[in-house]
């Protein structure tokens, strides 16, 4: 599906300095109304990944997170591959393609205090290098008092790794000496530091957030009593990613044993993690 409008410079410009761009109204209303009503159907089966935890304080809060629904949805695929999404991140990070990574739904119910913790992206994936974006689409309004994502501007260039903290905990999850990395510090408490630039967004049914794999960020609490918040977060890669040595038990699905992909060399495993957008002057356009 092509793009309502083009992706500017200003927001490559914006997405290189600070590691994440708000880009608005780039999905149409029949494409939302889908997502959305896949992502809560989903939401209410039985599926592998579907992890859904009510708050300990025995309030009506839960977060409910879902991962890898494209590998086995076609209705999910069809919004990783054809929706404008993977055009955003190719424009953004400059790559003349895009492969899909994995998909990921975030639900925080209405009145949820579960926060996201800080964190950043890339120590949780079997993955290195620059051009990896997540496509954070907003399915419901969200602003930040209702678990909106705020970011750490710029912390993509800290040249910096923090240690990966799975939500909820998981018994064996550090792998690699990932043990050893320091935890991401409680951002929050620095919202007065001037050293630091937060940013976040009050955001419409499909506007989306693109963040790169090394900027922090997190989510307080969805203080609303009325609004649940729904997200849909597609991780794409191109350029310059490489398999790299698991530092956490995540896996995408089809990569166990490793099998045709080789640490330090980019994953052109087709079946795995195929092309899913590519400029119309690339190499390899019919
Ligand atoms: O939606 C959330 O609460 C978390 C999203 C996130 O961390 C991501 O998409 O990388």
């Amino acid at each position: 599906m092509a793009l309502q409008h083009p992706i500017s410079e200003a927001d490559i410009h914006t997405y290189e300095r600070d590691g994440v761009v708000c880009i608005r109204g780039q999905f149409d209303a029949d494409l939302l109304a889908k997502s959305l009503a896949l992502c809560v159907d989903h939401s209410t089966k039985t599926a592998v990944s579907l992890v859904a935890a009510d708050d300990a304080d025995g309030g009506p809060g839960r977060t409910i997170v879902s991962s890898h629904m494209a590998r086995t949805s076609l209705g999910f695929m069809d919004i990783v591959a054809n929706s404008p999404a993977a055009e955003i991140a190719a424009r953004l990070m400059v790559v003349p393609d895009v492969r899909y990574l994995y998909d990921q739904l975030f639900i925080k119910e209405p009145g949820t205090t579960a926060p996201t913790d800080w964190h950043h992206d890339l120590p949780f994936w079997p993955f290195d290098g620059n051009d990896i974006a997540s496509v954070w689409i907003a399915l419901t309004p969200v602003n930040r008092d209702n678990s909106g994502l705020v970011y750490v501007a710029g912390s993509h260039k800290w040249n910096t790794l923090y240690r990966p903290n799975p939500a909820p905990p998981r018994q064996n999850f550090l792998k690699g000496g990932s043990g050893d990395l320091p935890p991401c510090p409680a951002f929050h408490k620095e919202f007065d530091n001037p050293e630091y630039r937060f940013v976040s967004w009050d955001m419409e049914p499909g506007d989306c957030l693109v963040h790169h794999p090394l900027t922090v960020h997190g989510a307080g609490p969805n203080a609303s009593l009325e609004q649940r918040r729904v997200a849909l977060s597609i991780r794409y890669f191109g350029g310059d990613a490489k398999w790299a040595a698991p530092l956490t038990s995540f896996t995408v699905p089809g990569t166990e044993h490793e099998m045709g992909l080789e640490r330090g060399v980019f994953p052109a495993n087709e079946d795995v993690f195929p092309v899913v957008w590519r400029r119309a002057d690339a190499p390899g356009s019919p």
